[in-house]
């Protein structure tokens, strides 16, 4: 991207001016916006919210004697998509209530009852340091490094030194022998390794590309809740459907914020069957001729019986499985859909017509039909829709899975080579825990060696809470960790007390965001054709005795190894220099882009849009013999051979398939488990505006105006006495929580739904936070071995206390 030096300075609002009047609204200077009438403060520093809600958004702190008096958001730019400003939400903006909660850390603790029992006394940073290096040198002589775990979390995935993974502490252990490593996410675990089966990316085209469409299909997409601020993918979503007038159809059990507005057909569909939806649709679509023949004959392998793969068997093909000539002998038409789905056979019928005929169509799904039991199957069935109806590679068009980014823009990551290669999948930790030794490729996804060496005994946990809250089966999660004989050690950074670090035996307090100097990088996925960069400049001083990871880590490094050790790790670095040397190795001779000081001072650096909206598989559609797929045979895989593979060698769980093809499958805690006849309805926790996972419910002002609230349909509150406001009790064998009753038509009747992220709290053997994986299962999918968090079976009473 050619971006010239003054232009650049002009987006970022540095100087006064604007880029193309006839385009762009103008932009004031810094100077002018921050003008101060009233009230004058001491600073106004730039800092960036970095908690995983995807966006990234810059806010302004302004504090007086050391103290935030309160917080504003980007004011540079204006409106209009493209200038627009990087706002932050309501969560962004509270970041005050965050800095200042009242369970804030401020000191060591170290654990004094039995681990779980959340006892806990103040400690100097020295004997922390010293029991931490200690055990650590215990664990890595007695077990080896393959015992140590960095866990999953995402808590400061935005920054650059302030960051749980790839940040300091993954860099010090690295250098002294390494850790286990893990793959996969907890937000992508099923669709990131089904669409690399299928196109070998996961990748989507840029949401603007709805721009260019007439029709869109949305499975189980929220961007206007989940993709809410920053950027703005969900303000890019509504800027492109304004341009286009594309007709909008979501295809959701709940009727989410995204189809509020805009969306001219729901259709609620019983979670975890999108699979067979798009079974009945293409059923419709082979009987009327009106899938695209010519696309799925040239590009794909395996829709029909003349492009399977060699070692396929002859009846084995996606067509072969709807028509009623597959293994199952059952013709996968509109009545048969709609009796898994609960979606009428003439909706299906419609619908199917409907795709077919409209070109393009932007065929996108979110995360949530994914995270299912199921979700590889459902993620590659979406897939298969799109490429059925030659919807790839042309504007206006996406892949059928999520919508991606054209590009983004950050400087380097702090660099590190972890000497152990070994991984297990992220959501395995706690199996790694109990039968770590027993784990192998073939049983558990294990990659980089055929069975793990060691049981996991040292965790080190910064910025997630994904020990206990984030996890599924809390209960039992519970139990693993209040056994200190099997991980024998836990250290939590964090900067606020939590569901999680009451398991920790010692907890470290973390400087927040507005607490230091950092980059803030927006993500992948969010920050459209528009990429950004903040600059947090360290508002306050950190409070109490926190300290960054970083200083935590110089501290440990000296009692592990020494001043060679501290040498090694720092370089002699400390983190603004290290932060001057990241931006440097990305961005030094590079002439349009400002030096690190300017940047420094600056705080927020905004690029023009990208010319042209990123079309996924764009080349590979113009030529695919020049520019074939990552997959096995450079085609689109609606046959996997990998799979096929798979399906052959590895060993599952009981009731488990591994298939080829994106079929419907049932799987455990699905709509069609028998543990339903007890457990009538389906209950999943959808990511809720009102917090970010488990963060921001310690900001009281945000939780209050977002409550922890069961959607129930009318026909399931009637017949169990149940109306909104009522307190009930939800549960199934793996436990029960509390949650208050809102009655409404928003959700399909059979199935429930509560925001996921409150605080799991056990009293008496009741979860009155309300955390959702109180009722979730850890056996992980088929496939990716991923959190099947969204397929849950619960019954639900009133509660009586
Ligand atoms: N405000 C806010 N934004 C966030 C987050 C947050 O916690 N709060 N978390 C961030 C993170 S880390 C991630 S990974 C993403 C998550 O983004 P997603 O995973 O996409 O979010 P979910 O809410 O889990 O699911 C999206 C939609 O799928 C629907 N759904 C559930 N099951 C099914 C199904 O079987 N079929 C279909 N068709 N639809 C289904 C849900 O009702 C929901 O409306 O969001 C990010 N953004
Ligand atoms: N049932 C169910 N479970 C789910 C999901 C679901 O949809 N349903 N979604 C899953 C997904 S997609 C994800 S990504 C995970 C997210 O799980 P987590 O990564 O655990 O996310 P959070 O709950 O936001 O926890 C982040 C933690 O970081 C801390 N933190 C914030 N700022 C700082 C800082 O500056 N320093 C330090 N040290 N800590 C900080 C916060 O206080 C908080 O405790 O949850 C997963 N769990
Ligand atoms: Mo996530």
């Amino acid at each position: 991207m050619q971006v010239s030096r003054r232009q650049f300075l002009q987006w970022s609002g540095a100087v006064g001016g604007s880029v193309a009047a006839s385009t762009v609204l103008p932009i004031p200077s810094l100077a002018e916006k921050t003008k101060v009438t009233k009230k004058e403060y001491d600073a106004i520093k730039w800092a960036g919210c970095t908690i995983n809600c995807g966006s990234k958004c810059a806010i302004r702190v302004f504090v007086n004697d050391n103290k935030i008096d309160h917080i504003e958001t980007d004011n540079t730019g204006g409106d209009e998509f493209g200038s627009h400003q990087v706002r932050a939400c309501l969560r962004g903006r509270s970041n005050r209530f965050r800095v200042y909660n009242p369970n804030r850390l401020k000191y060591p603790l170290k654990r004094v009852g039995k681990r779980g029992e959340g006892k806990f006394v103040r400690i100097s940073w020295d004997e922390a340091i010293d029991t931490i290096a200690n055990k650590l040198k215990e664990v890595k002589e007695k077990y080896g490094n393959e015992a140590i775990l960095i866990p999953y979390n995402t808590g400061t995935t935005g920054g650059l030194m302030n960051r749980g993974t790839k940040g300091p502490f993954m860099r010090l252990l690295s250098m002294y022998g390494g850790y286990i490593n893990y793959h996969n996410s907890y937000s992508t675990g099923q669709i990131s390794n089904a669409l690399t089966y299928f196109y070998g990316t996961h990748r989507g085209s840029d949401i603007m590309q709805i721009e260019n469409t007439k029709l869109v299909v949305m499975f189980g997409n929220n961007p206007v809740e989940t993709r809410m601020s920053g950027g703005g993918t969900g303000y890019a979503y509504k800027t492109a459907l304004e341009k286009s007038g594309a007709k909008v159809i979501h295809i959701d059990p709940r009727y989410s914020d995204s189809l509020v507005g805009a969306c001219d057909q729901w259709i609620p569909i019983e979670p975890g069957t999108d699979a067979a939806l798009v079974a009945g649709l293409a059923h419709v679509m082979i009987s009327e001729n009106l899938h695209d023949k010519a696309f799925l004959d040239k590009y794909c392998v395996g829709f029909s019986s003349n492009t399977l793969p060699e070692g396929a068997p002859q009846n084995g093909s996606y067509e072969d499985y709807i028509m009623g000539r597959g293994d199952d002998k059952t013709e996968k038409t509109p009545l048969w859909a709609e009796k898994i789905t609960k979606i009428p056979a003439e909706t299906i019928v419609k619908l199917a017509r409907e795709i077919a005929s409209v070109k393009p169509c932007y065929i996108a799904q979110g995360w949530g039909a994914q995270r299912h039991s199921n979700g590889e199957q459902s993620a590659r069935a979406i897939a298969t829709l799109n490429v059925m109806t030659g919807n790839l590679g042309v504007p206006g068009t996406n892949c059928g899975g999520r919508e991606h980014t054209t590009g983004w823009i950050e400087p380097a990551s702090l660099p590190f080579k972890n000497p152990i290669k070994d991984s297990i999948p992220c959501f395995l930790w706690t199996d790694a825990i109990v039968r770590g030794k027993e784990m192998t490729d073939l049983t558990d996804g294990i990659k980089h060696t055929k069975q793990l060496k060691q049981n996991i005994k040292f965790i080190l946990n910064s910025g997630g809470n994904c020990l206990i809250n984030q996890h599924s089966d809390t209960n039992r999660t519970a139990k693993i960790l209040e056994d200190d004989t099997l991980c024998e050690f836990i250290v939590d950074i964090n900067v606020t007390r939590t569901s999680s670090n009451k398991f920790a035996d010692i907890i470290l307090p973390d400087a927040t965001p507005l607490e230091q100097e950092d980059f803030v990088r927006s993500s992948a996925g969010y920050s459209n054709d528009r990429p950004y960069i903040i600059y947090s400049q360290k508002a306050i001083e950190p409070l109490g005795e926190a300290m960054t990871n970083y200083d935590m880590c110089i501290k440990l490094a000296e009692k592990l190894g020494g001043q060679e050790l501290v040498d090694k790790f720092t370089e002699g670095r400390t983190q603004v220099q290290w932060l001057e040397h990241l931006w440097n190795m990305k961005f030094e001779n590079k002439p349009d882009m400002p030096t690190f000081e300017e940047m420094r001072k600056m705080g927020i650096l905004k690029f023009p849009r990208y010319e042209k909206p990123f079309i996924i598989h764009e080349e590979f559609v113009k030529d695919p013999v020049a520019n074939p797929l990552k997959t096995p045979t450079g085609k689109i895989e609606i046959y996997s051979t990998k799979l096929d593979q798979m399906a052959k060698t590895w060993i599952l769980k009981k009731g488990q398939k591994i298939n080829p093809l994106p079929e419907f499958v049932e799987a455990k805690n699905g709509p069609l488990d028998p543990i339903r006849k007890k457990y009538p309805l389906q209950i999943f926790g959808y990511h809720y505006k009102g917090r970010t996972h488990s963060s921001f419910w310690e900001s009281a002002p945000i939780r209050e105006i977002n409550p922890n609230e069961l959607w129930m349909n009318p026909l399931d509150a009637k017949i169990r006495a149940l109306k909104t406001g009522d307190k009930a009790l939800v549960y199934n064998d793996h436990g029960k929580i509390l949650l208050t009753v809102k009655v409404t038509s928003k959700i399909l009747p059979g199935v429930t739904t509560c925001p996921q992220g409150g605080w799991y709290k056990n009293e008496n053997g009741i979860d009155v936070g309300g955390c959702i994986n109180t009722l979730t299962d850890l056996e992980p999918t088929a496939i990716s071995k991923a959190n099947p968090q969204h397929s849950a079976l619960v019954e639900i009473e009133k509660y009586r206390a």
